[in-house]
């Protein structure tokens, strides 16, 4: 809109909530690969780097508003406004503000996924990725074994984002009493009650538990499973080493790589890293050619556990690249488009 080059951003190593005093920020070409991205962005998206710029001193600052006077159309209006003289002059323009943008309501959800293409994890960072997706797959390959099941069985693995860490759990109280939604939060019970309901997992199956380890309270997630459904949460696994060297970031980085690659995945259709995760499997059943994202047939399937679907089981997930808006996949949503 600005027809303007991004500076690099910088993105947090570290969680921000409780230890903004550890806040350390790692530069996005640690994380994704710059040059990829512009190659698969280019005429849509593109990065420089901060060493690119001739003179670093001759920045603008673009105050963006906030408050109940600060309209979509505001926003709208002064960003096309600064395209334009005098202030297309100035090399670089610094955007500053609480809510820089109210951004998910200028993009379709359609246009801003294209994104997610040009997002390529480091390579050494998929390896680590690559490492625990082949334990998954061994452990499952050694069960299916033990049941005397053919051996040509798939080595499929399902992966469950138990959003059940304290500070989800701050978070989501709040945020049911604020949208008056009573869906949002989902114990460990309803969690496991709800994947036991599936119809069609061929048990015995292997379930990935991607949840952070720190931040996790309770530590019976092992526990309670329906018979048939073989939990593995990082240290049952033996993959806490690959985690623990990791920060934060990347340890989440890894574990998104695990759930994008399950061939089942369910995840709370109210936080970001589930939504993410559904929007890029919906992505690529797109990319095959899928017509049916609603079926159960279907590879890169989803559900949404906070949400009840058909016999008390959770609910189909796929993500509506035809909404005009953002917000449900940034912030959330319990209107996921499959029924
Ligand atoms: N740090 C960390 N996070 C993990 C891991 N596995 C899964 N996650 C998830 O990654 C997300 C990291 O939290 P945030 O930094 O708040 O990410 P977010 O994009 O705001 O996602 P939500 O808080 O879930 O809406 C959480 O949803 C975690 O459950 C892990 O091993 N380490
Ligand atoms: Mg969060």
């Amino acid at each position: 809109m600005l027809n303007r080059t991004l500076l690099m951003p910088s993105l947090s190593e570290s969680l921000f909530y409780k230890e903004v005093h550890l806040l350390k920020p790692i530069s996005f070409d640690k994380v994704f690969q710059f040059e990829k991205f512009n190659s698969l962005c280019k005429g849509f998206v593109q990065l420089a780097q901060y060493s690119e710029v001739s003179n670093r001193t001759d920045i603008f600052e673009l105050q963006k508003g906030s408050g109940r006077r600060w309209t979509v159309q505001k926003d709208l209006d002064q960003l096309r406004q600064f395209g334009k003289h005098p202030y297309d002059e100035y090399e670089i323009i610094r955007i500053v503000g609480k809510n820089p943008f109210l951004w998910h309501d200028h993009w379709p959800v359609k246009d801003y996924a294209k994104i997610f293409e040009c997002l390529v994890l480091r390579e050494e960072i998929s390896r680590e990725a690559d490492k625990v997706v082949s334990k998954i797959r061994d452990e499952n390959r050694k069960f299916s074994q033990e049941g005397n099941y053919l051996s040509l069985q798939e080595v499929s693995y399902v992966a469950v984002h138990m959003r059940i860490e304290k500070d989800w759990m701050i978070h989501c109280k709040k945020l049911e009493q604020r949208s008056n939604i009573s869906e949002i939060c989902s114990s460990k019970e309803q969690i496991m009650q709800r994947v036991g309901n599936i119809s069609g997992l061929k048990a015995p199956i292997v379930i990935y538990l991607a949840v952070a380890d720190d931040l996790l309270e309770d530590n019976s997630i092992l526990t309670g499973w329906k018979e048939g459904l073989l939990p593995f949460e990082k240290k049952k696994l033996g993959v806490l080493d690959i985690y623990k060297k990791q920060p934060y970031l990347i340890q989440s980085a890894i574990d998104y790589e695990v759930c994008l690659r399950s061939d089942v995945f369910i995840g709370n259709s109210f936080s970001t890293f589930s939504s993410l995760v559904v929007l890029d499997r919906t992505q690529k059943m797109i990319a095959m050619g899928t017509r049916e994202l609603c079926g159960t047939n279907v590879r890169w399937l989803s559900y949404a556990y906070n949400l009840e679907g058909e016999s008390n089981s959770p609910r189909l997930w796929a993500t509506n690249m035809s909404d005009s808006s953002l917000q449900a996949i940034s912030y959330g949503s319990n209107r996921i488009s499959c029924r």
